[in-house]
């Protein structure tokens, strides 16, 4: 095996290209960020190279030719500022600087230098809906109602006739987004401050504009530094409705959702279109804006996305994966394929004419895709790629989250004390204080806790994986001895050698990139099938997204029998071993193995795109056609 970079890492196999440059896609008219696949590390957790348990930016440079290798474009780093990380970072005490645990500014740079002499680029994480309550903006605004930057956060005095502290005296029912109240009275002036997430998190006022450009200023600040993008953290909050308005109360207890009073809020549109009016546009570079977005629906992600509107580039939907969520995400449902296809399928539609989609089933909140919709046991490597083919081969700017190109599973959390994460702790708390005990408080945490995501990446079969040499701040909970890095790098087969190949189509198939959706057999409980298509070229994805041996019958079968097999998850082959699957019969029957996926391209001549014109009606019995445009394209 090749050692790219001595001593630090070991690469995968020299065949392996290196990264395509971000800025020089096939079209140089299109915003570079479509071109993209988007690594994200959280730093906390990717690679210690100083032996304190927790990763840093050194370890991550010692490690960026993990990430070049793999193909990506751009790497997205989760908060590195300075922070008392109740929060893991998403709590920021000073926006311009970095948090002594990772490194310093000094290093900063060179971690920016090496990702642009590698040719990718570098979205930072801004946390903008609030600061940590260790942030100077908001010690001085608790210092007293008369500070300057009191009207910086959100401070109200308790509901009219009550006592300050009393139980329901805050100024509106809303609960946290990390449990209790959403509001923390501050002992000094008897008044409440507002916090979504935890009292830890003041919320920023945005509807003070001396908040607002000093935010814009930070983002200037690192823009000016070298930095491509950011990523906005849970930026369709920051609007609040000022009135403050009760919300529906939820079940069990006396708080409310307040979620209709700060999701999409009344000033959202104007803020984002004035973000981009002072940071952006006086600018000759094009730095992505990419919005997390929890609660927005898909006509919203339209106007967030329209570049006539001026806002973001691109939002991350929650809607599919909220599909397994009952009562609330702790109540786990089985995944319902049919639902699944039926989200991503509308956001592939919403989405097609106008704004952009941002692809991911992973990050540092989600549990691992793996063992949340594939099989983490004997089926683990097929169906992480099963998974991976259906994700990056629909429309838009695929995320991978650190861990997930390796078939990372979730953690087995034995114990309350390896709980880190401050929603599960709190959620493990509130559990028992209602009575449930322990051990059931535990397996109710389990399938959805943030910790899952969080474990630290195995690079080897070494103690602690390579990943620090000293005790991980977070227990290191699966068989690294054949899931890591290393392991996977010697293995054609596997999970890492697929999503290179599904980065690399990317790069060479425009289809991938520009081609317009249809999502097929919307009604299979099993089967998730859909076609791609740009001009002559036409991609079919079929998959088996179950454990059962199936057949599936192409309706249009004639148009798959002088089809190439692309790409396929059952081995370590690539587009050269074909012989591998049988070609498509033209009866039109794949037969499919349990977490099976296979990819198949056609080009048709001009005179066959006649023939299907006409057949244009008997398609829509089986497709569901999500995009109008190809309707555009088809008649050329
Ligand atoms: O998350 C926002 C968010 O609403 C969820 O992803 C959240 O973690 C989940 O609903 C909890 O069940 C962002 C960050 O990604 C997350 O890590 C932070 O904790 C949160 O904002 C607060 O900054």
């Amino acid at each position: 095996m090749a050692e790219l970079n001595p001593g630090i890492v070991s690469s995968p196999s020299a065949s392996i290209a290196g990264p395509v440059h971000y800025r020089e896609g096939q079209d140089r008219d299109v915003a570079w960020w479509k071109h993209a696949v988007v690594y994200q590390i959280y730093p906390r957790s990717f690679a210690d190279s100083d032996g304190d348990g927790i990763g840093d930016l050194r370890g991550i440079i010692d490690r960026l030719d993990h990430i070049a290798t793999l193909g990506v474009d751009v790497v997205w780093l989760s908060p590195i500022y300075p922070s008392p990380q109740h929060d893991n970072g998403y709590d920021v005490s000073d926006y311009r600087d970095v948090d002594p645990v990772y490194g310093d500014l000094a290093t900063f740079d060179q971690l920016l230098a090496e990702i642009h002499d590698r040719g990718m680029a570098l979205v930072m994480d801004l946390v903008f809906n609030h600061t940590s309550h260790q942030h100077p903006w908001f010690m001085a605004s608790r210092s007293g109602p008369n500070d300057p930057k009191r009207d910086w956060y959100w401070w109200r005095p308790p509901r009219p006739g009550m006592e300050p502290g009393a139980p329901g005296a805050e100024p509106t029912n809303w609960r946290a987004a990390f449990g209790g109240p959403a509001w923390t009275l501050d002992p000094t002036s008897g008044e409440y401050y507002l916090h979504l997430f935890s009292p830890e998190q003041p919320d920023l006022n945005w509807e003070n504009p001396d908040v607002r450009h000093a935010l814009y200023e930070v983002m200037r600040w690192w823009l000016d530094r070298g930095v491509d993008g950011f990523r906005m953290d849970v930026i369709n909050h920051v609007s609040k409705d000022p009135s403050l308005p009760d919300g529906q109360p939820l079940p069990g207890g006396h708080l409310g959702d307040g979620s209709p009073h700060f999701v999409s809020g009344p000033r959202i549109h104007e803020f984002l279109q004035e973000m981009r009016h002072e940071v952006i546009a006086p600018r000759d570079d094009t730095p992505v804006l990419i919005g997390e977005m929890p609660g927005a629906t898909v006509e919203e992600a339209v106007r967030f996305t329209d570049p006539a509107r001026g806002e973001l580039d691109m939002v991350f939907t929650f809607e599919h994966l909220q599909i397994d969520h009952g009562a609330d995400k702790w109540d786990v449902k089985p995944l319902d394929l049919r639902e699944l296809k039926a989200s991503l399928g509308r956001w592939q539609a919403g989405l097609a004419d106008v704004g952009w989609n941002s692809l991911y089933l992973n990050n540092h909140d989600q549990p691992r895709s793996v063992s949340r919709f594939g099989d983490d046991g004997v089926h683990r490597v097929r169906s992480a790629k099963l998974l991976a083919t259906l994700l990056h081969l629909h429309r838009g700017t695929p995320f991978i989250y650190q861990g997930e190109e390796l078939g990372l599973t979730n953690t087995s959390l034995t114990s309350s004390d390896d709980l880190r994460d401050i929603e599960s702790r709190n959620h493990f708390a509130e559990q028992v204080a209602k009575g449930v005990a322990e051990d059931d408080a535990l397996a109710h945490i389990r399938p959805m806790s943030r910790d899952n995501s969080r474990t630290p990446m195995p690079w080897d079969d070494g103690e602690h994986a390579g990943f620090t040499h000293g005790i991980p701040w977070i227990p290191l909970d699966r068989d690294h001895h054949h899931m890591n890095a290393k392991a996977a790098y010697g293995d054609e087969g596997s999970v890492f050698h697929h999503y290179h190949r599904l980065i690399e189509l990317r790069h060479t198939d425009p289809v991938v990139v520009h081609g317009d959706f249809a999502m097929l057999l919307p009604h299979d409980a099993q089967v998730y099938a859909f076609t791609r298509r740009l001009d002559n070229t036409e991609l079919l994805v079929v998959a088996n997204v179950s454990g059962d041996d199936i057949e599936v019958q192409l309706p249009d079968a004639a148009r798959w029998q002088h089809a190439e097999l692309v790409l396929h998850n059952l081995n370590g082959t690539g587009p050269g071993d074909q012989h591998v699957v049988p070609p498509v019969p033209p009866a039109g029957l794949v037969r499919l193995q349990p977490w099976e996926a296979q990819v198949w391209r056609t080009t048709t001549t001009r005179a066959q795109h006649l023939v299907l014109v006409a057949a244009e009606e008997d398609l829509a019995s089986w497709t569901v056609r999500t995009t109008t445009r190809s309707a555009s394209r088809w008649y050329l």
